[in-house]
């Protein structure tokens, strides 16, 4: 099957061009500059399909290195499966996605990465990989990580909150760091100190104070600072290059500016959650709402300057790419779990499908570049987590992962209605029973999404299927010297 893509404007991170991009089976092959006679002008004519993206931008799929499908958590599961996530994903230009293996303490990490293998084989819509959690830092996990990369995992992450669940103390993160060290890994940071955010949030509860707002009060700014600059430190005394997950508050990212600027190979992630959504606006939303944005990191205040913190991160690359950290629960018995007491509330926010158009508007406001918005969602995921090649770029002998977005499309997001209040248009499609981007209009639109060669999404219609999703051996980072 070949396509010809034909009249766009092909953007990469390095820069735009108009060129038709011609693909043979699951690979870019060829790009072509307008008129171009290199494989004969009747080029179009000979291609199976031919899809006309005038007046559009085509851009590398995007890569979404944090995402939980079906995590246990908070005595439920996140409430996408691999397959509902993944369509999900490809409605939204994603075409790849790293999930987190989970290890527990008490299990050993083989069976927590076999799981997610039988989890997500055979259920994928687009290509996955895998990073792995450890759960429990000890000499079993430690040895497993020498197998990690014969695996094709060559990332891990550890947590410095949730104590009793997933958390590593000092001793255990500078165990790890050292053999990650040694072996080549990113090690992947929850950079919270959960004893103290969880002493905090007891005192909260006993004084009453056990709305979804006190979440993000007890996972107080200062708690991510402290952790960052720990976890910053001990990488330093290790060697270990260090990757920040949703980074939300602006002195984590002056941390992290601090240790690049003294030469350190640190990096970090924000989340779209970040850069929109606030303590005072969802958290403290009437009643039990602003359960819907409980995730940790919390949501920030507006006032104290986070979210513009996190916009010029991204401009000034202190901060090098955006997750979702897509982690949703319905509120209906899910979030609503945690009714009476926050501590009990899933924490997570699905966003999958809006990485791309949520981003995109930094492009409309002028807040980033064209180059630098698929450079946030797709080049440097790739090039950080092993991917680069293959994936997130336009360039023949990639997989032909291609995305049509239309800059003069529009989107709506959530469960729009009319006046009758039924509901009209597209909604999400992800697993939710809510949007935490409810409202939300973006200017722009997804409107074609090829995975290795194959349309996935197109004119409003979805063609994709569980199992076309390969998984993704990746390898070493681009990022470790
Ligand atoms: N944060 C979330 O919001 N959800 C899952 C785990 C995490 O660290
Ligand atoms: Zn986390
Ligand atoms: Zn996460």
């Amino acid at each position: 099957m070949t396509t010809l893509i034909k009249g766009g404007t092909v953007v990469n991170a390095t820069g735009a061009t108009t060129a038709d991009v011609l693909v043979d089976g699951e690979t870019i092959v060829a790009l072509l500059a307008p008129g171009s006679v290199a494989l004969g002008a009747d080029v179009e004519a000979r291609c199976d399909r031919v899809i006309d993206a005038t007046g559009k931008y085509v851009i590398p799929g995007g890569v979404d290195a944090h995402t939980h499908m079906e995590l246990p958590f908070g005595g439920t599961n996140s409430s996408d499966t691999f397959e509902t996530g993944t369509r999900a994903a490809a409605w939204g230009g994603t075409t790849s996605i790293i999930d987190f293996a989970v290890q527990r303490a008490g299990e050993r990490v083989e069976q927590g990465l076999e799981a997610w293998h039988n989890k997500a084989a055979s259920n994928c819509a687009v290509d996955y990989g895998f990073h792995q959690i450890i759960g429990g830092v000890d000499e079993f996990s430690l040895k497993a990580m020498e197998t990690f990369v014969a695996e094709g995992i060559t990332s891990y992450k550890l947590f410095m909150a949730y104590p009793g669940v997933f958390y590593s103390d000092d001793a255990q993160i500078l165990r790890a760091m050292q053999k990650a060290a040694d072996l080549g890994l990113m090690t992947m940071m929850h950079a919270e100190n959960g004893p103290a955010i969880d002493a905090l949030a007891e005192q909260l509860v006993e004084r009453g104070k056990v709305d979804p707002y006190y979440h993000g009060i007890a996972r107080a700014w200062q708690m991510e600072e402290e952790a960052t600059h720990r976890a910053i430190m001990l990488a330093d005394l290790t060697g270990a290059p260090l990757y920040v997950v949703h980074v939300s508050a602006k002195q984590a990212v002056e941390q992290l500016a601090w240790a690049r600027d003294r030469g350190q190979n640190v990096f970090g992630e924000t989340c779209p959650q970040y850069l929109y959504l606030s303590l005072e606006e969802q958290l403290g939303a009437p009643g039990f709402e602003g359960a819907k944005w409980v995730c940790s990191t919390p949501l920030r205040s507006r006032e104290e300057g986070h979210q513009e913190a996190m916009w010029q991160g991204l401009r000034t690359n202190d901060l090098q790419m955006v997750s979702t950290d897509h982690c949703p629960f319905c509120f209906k018995e899910q979030k609503e779990l945690g009714i009476g007491d926050f501590r009990s509330i899933p924490n997570g926010i699905g966003s999958i499908e809006h990485r791309m158009d949520l981003l995109y508007q930094g492009v409309v406001t002028g807040r980033l570049s064209l180059e630098r918005w698929v450079e946030l969602t797709s080049t440097t995921p790739a090039r950080m987590f092993g991917l680069y090649g293959k994936k997130g770029v336009v360039a023949p002998g990639a997989d032909a992962d291609l995305v049509v977005y239309d800059p003069n499309g529009h989107t709506s997001i959530g469960f729009p209605t009319d006046a009758d209040g039924n509901p009209t248009g597209r909604t999400h499609h992800m697993n939710m029973d809510h949007s935490a981007w409810e409202g939300f209009e973006i200017d722009g639109h997804v409107d074609t999404v090829l995975s290795r060669g194959t349309v996935l999404v197109d004119g409003g219609e979805y063609h994709g299927h569980p199992g076309h999703g390969e998984f993704l051996k990746r390898g070493l980072s681009q990022y470790l010297i």
